[in-house]
């Protein structure tokens, strides 16, 4: 008699999906295993950042044009440390970085790219606010050759494994290699993520919209209309803004509803990245029941033209991504 497993942590839960998941192998294990450590190192930096004296900026800014934090850097730093030694790692792409990381060479050995934006809602940490980790895994493309950029720039469709972690209450990974999503808990007692929900789906439905209203004037006028619609009294619904994206998007992924962020006039393709935010969330909601679209086309088929590309972003529940885009159609 085989005796149920004590705890099934991350990687125990992924090679038991060996056979049925053709990227379910010990050496891709050992990259998940990469990405679990560099995010329970930054769990912990993040719990004792006012101690450690790193919460705050660093005077730089970011190829984003961002305010880059202390802990932006820390993150970061922690994910290419743990990610750049694993052996089946190519390249790595940063939010944070201008040029892919290039481990080494796009062969049997570097077949995988991880692309990631280290901590998501940064500028949210010295409140106090949820925060995350964004990332997504691409397998080199074999007709790319030598071609870099090729290996980087494929569309969301092609993505191996995608997820995220929430820094949060208690820290949870959510993951997708297709084949639905999981869900673990970080017990800081044994210092693993240990499986909380298999098959995660979200609600089809939720009256709860997310997005930046004071830019609403700026929005294409079907997302305007959609707006002016939910606030009615027989819609009923009820607005959520966190402004760390991870905590929105899992509220969504929890409860239904829908994240929107529209073009505004100040960044008229969206605010959002689409490798490292919008392609893997997407894959996520997807493998969840859930939806994504930049509001012409579903995110999973866009194909990217440029490593920091921005895009428009409505996610989350099935129905409320096909209303917000019926408003759009108008
Ligand atoms: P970041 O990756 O630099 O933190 O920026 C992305 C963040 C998202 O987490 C969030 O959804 C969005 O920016 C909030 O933007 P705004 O402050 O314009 O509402
Ligand atoms: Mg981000």
């Amino acid at each position: 008699m085989t005796e149920k497993p004590f705890i099934k942590t991350v990687e125990r839960h992924f090679l038991e999906r060996k056979g049925r998941n053709p990227h379910a192998t010990t050496e891709f294990c050992w990259l998940l295993s990469g990405i679990t450590l560099a995010t329970k190192i930054i769990a912990s930096q993040i719990q004792r950042a006012g101690l450690l004296e790193i919460v705050g900026e660093t005077g730089k800014v970011n190829v984003q044009g961002e305010e880059v934090q202390k802990l932006d850097v820390i993150a970061n730093d922690t994910l290419v440390r743990c990610l750049g030694y694993r052996g089946n790692i190519g390249l790595l792409v940063s939010e944070e970085d201008e040029e892919p990381h290039v481990i080494q060479d796009a062969t049997a050995a570097g077949k995988y790219t991880v692309l990631f934006d280290p901590l998501d809602g940064s500028s949210n940490i010295n409140a106090n606010v949820n925060i995350g980790t964004i990332f997504s895994i691409l397998q080199h493309d074999p007709n790319a050759g030598g071609d870099i950029m090729a290996h980087v720039l494929q569309p969301g469709s092609k993505q191996v494994a995608a997820g995220y972690v929430i820094y949060g209450s208690s820290t949870v990974l959510a993951y997708t290699a297709g084949y639905g999503v999981h869900m673990f808990t970080l017990d800081p007692s044994i210092g693993a993520f240990v499986l909380a929900q298999e098959n995660v789906r979200m609600p089809t439905l939720g009256k709860t919209y997310s997005v930046n209203e004071a830019n609403s004037r700026q929005f294409p006028s079907g997302v305007q209309k959609y707006l002016d619609w939910v606030k009615t009294e027989e819609a009923g619904y009820s607005s959520r803004y966190i402004g760390s994206l991870v905590a929105d998007f899992h509220r969504t992924l929890m409860r239904g509803g829908v994240f929107l962020y529209p073009p505004t006039k100040k960044a008229p393709s969206g605010k959002l990245r689409l490798l490292y935010e919008a392609n893997p969330l997407a894959f996520v909601a997807e493998q969840a029941g859930g939806m994504a679209s930049d509001g012409q086309q579903r995110i999973l088929d866009k194909k990217p033209k440029a490593m920091h590309e921005r895009t428009p972003l409505i996610i989350g529940s099935r129905d409320e991504v096909d209303r917000v885009l019926y408003f759009m159609k108008g």
